[in-house]
């Protein structure tokens, strides 16, 4: 009978040879990053880029110790604080072969509910350089509406009233970086690593407005002194199936209570402006740029909003994962038309990339039929996903006269999909979404005013107000109410109809 192994430093040495694990020193390292949101995204990617640096390199500054802020976080913690932070990321190839690595670049975790002090304690001091984030579209606590940093927050007025004691990630910022003004140390960098146009200014604006409600001063000095380079990061990471674990532990012996599952392909474009010291993730494929504008778009407008794309539409059509839906040969065209009809041409030109390139490689990417990425996770937080995905696209078309209708259909399922929660056949489908009842109100309001989804200012902002859009969105709804089967309406707008 197979030996199988709990996964942790000790047994490290007794993986089977096929798994690469970290031969550096991990006792000697220090964890000159912190890291806040150690999702499954964060541990396929900057981990592993990390994991590879210290393994190529021999560094051993730059550890990196995970921050959970909230009580959610706490599984994560115990998981990795068993395993001595290490965790498999087994990753897929498209003709079947699996590679498992065990990454050790996470060196600590802590987490903020139990003891903010400890947390801001060591972003404040000398050995941190960077505090990192992945903290989802919508942690940016940003109100689309508006533009703004959103003070009506409940944990944002907490914070501000008590600074020592914070619960999101702008008060454990502000305070750290009080604390080293204090004592004079230079600032850290705030790395933001999230799907969101240029998400260092974002991380910038937001903290700023934060800090600033809270001390004039310490804002002054932050605008001066931290850098929040801009990054476009790329790595299809599905969430860890029960079957990912018993893989695991039958196939490899390894038992390992939370690997990270994720596809071959990955990369990471960052602004080169550091405030302190930086890892040369360059060495592993990392690539620094002075601009990563074009990058974010193309990456932002094609890929995030192409799963998009799938993910409402594929949901009412019935089917459940990525791969299904490109394997389907009316959505695959269907979204090599959106990509190219709509989203492509307010794209610019991208310099030394080969957009049509870009696109098929996607495809490829999406059709890997050992992803198996559900389409419950790229629908879920839509409503902070869809304004950062998929409406600049709409509004950047309105105002140049490009077509909009591919991307209003997908408008339309999703207000049927938080209408009725089903597809068409009538099987569930879930909503995990912050603004659950408030889409879920707007979308039952359709049968009495056809525009009642779009008018959710927070989501769409004044999208209802175009004529143009709305006209074809409202018909769209008209017939999608009539009939769910949506792939008449793809086929529609695709062929033209019968
Ligand atoms: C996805 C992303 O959440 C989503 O909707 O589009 O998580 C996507 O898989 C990653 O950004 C890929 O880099």
């Amino acid at each position: 009978m197979k030996t199988i192994f709990p996964l942790n430093q000790r047994h490290l040495a007794d993986l089977p040879e096929s798994v690469q694990r970290p031969s550096y020193d991990r006792e000697k390292l220090t964890a000159g990053i912190m890291h806040i949101g150690v999702g499954g995204f964060h541990r396929s990617h900057e981990a592993c880029y990390t994991d590879d640096l210290l393994e190529k390199t021999g560094v051993d500054n730059w550890g990196i110790c995970g921050v959970g802020l909230r009580e959610a976080d706490r599984k994560i913690a115990d998981v990795l604080k068993r395993q001595d932070y290490l965790y498999t990321l087994i990753v897929k190839h498209p003709d079947g072969k699996i590679e498992n690595r065990v990454i050790g670049s996470i060196v600590d975790f802590m987490l903020g509910c139990e003891n903010p002090t400890a947390v801001i304690d060591r972003m404040a001091s000398e050995q941190t350089k960077i505090v990192s984030l992945t903290i989802t579209e919508g942690g940016y606590n940003f109100n689309p509406a508006t533009g703004e940093f959103d003070f009506e927050n409940p944990d944002v007025k907490h914070d501000l009233e008590h600074p020592e004691n914070p619960r999101t990630v702008f008060g454990y910022l502000t305070e750290a970086l009080r604390k080293r003004r204090v004592v004079d140390l230079p600032a850290f960098t705030v790395q933001s690593c999230d799907n969101i146009q240029h998400n260092g200014d974002m991380t910038r604006k937001m903290l700023l407005a934060f800090a600033h409600a809270q001390d004039a001063a310490l804002a002054q000095w932050i605008a001066e002194e931290v850098s929040f380079p801009n990054a476009m990061v790329d790595r299809i990471t599905p969430v860890t199936t029960p079957e990912d674990i018993s893989m695991l532990e039958n196939d490899y012996g390894i038992r390992d209570e939370w690997p990270v599952t994720c596809e071959p392909f990955s990369q990471w474009v960052i602004e080169d402006k550091f405030s302190n010291d930086r890892p040369e993730w360059e060495n592993v494929g990392a690539q620094f740029v002075p601009d990563v504008t074009p990058y974010e778009t193309m990456k932002i407008r094609l890929l995030n909003a192409g799963h998009s794309v799938l993910g409402l539409l594929g949901s009412i059509h019935g089917h459940e994962t990525i791969d299904s839906c490109v394997a389907d040969p009316l959505f695959e065209t269907y979204l090599r038309r959106f990509m190219d009809t709509e989203a492509t041409p307010v794209l610019g030109t991208i310099k030394g990339i080969d957009l049509d390139d870009y696109k098929s490689s996607l495809i490829e990417r999406f059709g890997n039929p050992n992803i198996k990425d559900n389409l419950a996770r790229i629908c879920l937080e839509s409503s902070s996903k869809l304004p950062k995905f998929l409406i600049p696209t709409i509004l950047d078309n309105l105002e140049q006269g490009g077509s909009t209708e591919y991307a209003a259909l997908v408008i339309a399922a999703w207000c049927y999909y938080s209408d009725k929660g089903v597809d068409r056949h009538g099987n569930k489908l879930e909503i995990v979404d912050e603004m659950k009842a408030e889409l879920h109100n707007a979308a039952a309001g359709t049968s009495q005013d056809k525009l009642s989804f779009l008018k959710l200012t927070p989501v769409f902002g004044n999208l209802a107000k175009n004529q143009v859009f709305t006209q074809e969105y409202a018909s769209m709804v008209d017939e999608l109410y009539e009939n769910p089967d949506i792939s008449k309406l793809m086929q529609a707008l695709l062929f033209g109809r019968e």
